[in-house]
């Protein structure tokens, strides 16, 4: 922890927040008022810098172009710090955790993301102590090797594989859920690492970033009663390239044959289409099913137990990388950084 260095990027969300003159709706204040909420972090025995978004950002408006300057402030400064600290809103944290975990490549250090469900200057704010646990981790070193050497997401007393996680609760403390993966680590009187769980990237060498996506996807979460129409329409409009289709259960939708035959159709025209679960927890297993057979028959993917989040996101970042229909259907079955268990 002494000596550690730390780079703390501020993108904006709650956790710097604050209501202009006590009233009215929450805006982004800049970072160094949320440093002077926080004097504690200055008796870690660590040495802190901190960059921000200028202005920062509420993560409802986080995309592919601000995910890739995250990428690329982590990547410029990858030699100076031995860990790097995300503050970052919690709507759309899973999206960005899943997005950075496939864009760093050979990552080796920790980058842990955290934010706060109560702006840092109320008294009961969540986010002083998500902060510095945060901090913890991300300078927690086992023989000088970093303890979490992956993207991470730290709330509530748990740390969580970021591509793993779903905001769950929009007003509890405790906000997010990584129901198919086990967490990383637990903060009590001690922090308590569950090292079996942590991964470490099997690619050695320089840290290497792909900040490219392609946003020509969609999410249709099935639903009773969908239109045919509505449902036709959306699958066969030009611009689309991907699909992640939210199922029922472990991989199920409608048996309409007007329905099939518009997936049908999709997957034809080369559109990728992988099915997660609309549930919270759990894996697809497409053919188990009548439901789900004419699905895998056809050639839709199945993402197993991946989130929908780590899903859109890995579907963005493999249609991203100019590689040809056979290698992103591939890659999307294989894990890329602990996002699906294979
Ligand atoms: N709207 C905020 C955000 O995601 C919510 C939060 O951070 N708790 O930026």
């Amino acid at each position: 922890m002494e000596n550690k260095s730390i780079l703390i990027i501020y993108t904006g969300g709650t956790i710097g927040m604050v209501q202009k003159n006590g009233r009215g709706a929450l805006a982004p204040v800049r970072f160094d008022q949320i440093a002077d909420e926080v004097p504690e972090i200055r008796r870690l025995g660590c040495h802190l810098e901190a960059i921000a978004f200028n202005p920062p950002i509420d993560s409802s408006d986080m995309s592919p172009k601000t995910w890739a300057r995250l990428a690329k402030m982590i990547q410029r400064n990858y030699s100076k710090f031995d860990g790097f600290v995300v503050l970052h809103g919690t709507d759309t944290m899973a999206y960005t955790a899943s997005a950075l975990s496939y864009m760093l490549e050979n990552l080796d250090k920790p980058v842990v993301m955290t934010g706060s469900q109560l702006p840092i200057g109320v008294l009961r704010t969540d986010g002083k102590e998500n902060l510095i646990t945060a901090i913890e981790i991300a300078a927690a070193q086992d023989n000088g090797m970093a303890i979490v050497p992956e993207v991470s997401v730290y709330f509530d007393n748990k740390l969580y594989r970021g591509n793993r996680i779903t905001k769950r609760h929009a007003d509890h403390f405790s906000a997010f859920d990584s129901v198919n993966y086990p967490i990383l680590a637990k903060a009590g009187v001690d922090i308590k690492f569950f090292h079996e769980n942590i991964y470490h990237s099997e690619k050695k060498g320089i840290l290497k970033i792909s900040p490219n996506f392609d946003d020509h996807v969609v999410i249709l979460k099935f639903f009773p009663g969908m239109n045919r129409e509505i449902f036709e329409q959306i699958l066969c409009m030009p611009a689309i390239k991907g699909v992640v289709l939210e199922t029922f259960g472990s991989g199920n939708v409608q048996t309409a044959s007007w329905l099939l035959r518009a997936v049908r159709k999709a997957l034809r025209r080369n559109v990728i289409c992988v099915n997660v679960t609309q549930c919270q927890g759990g894996t697809v297993k497409m053919g188990q099913y009548q439901t789900s057979r004419e699905l895998k028959k056809m050639g839709v993917i199945s993402g197993k137990d991946m989130t929908t989040e780590a899903a859109v996101t890995k579907l963005m970042f493999l249609l991203g990388q100019g590689l040809g229909l056979d290698d992103i259907k591939l890659h999307l079955r294989k894990n890329l950084s602990g996002e699906i268990s294979e």
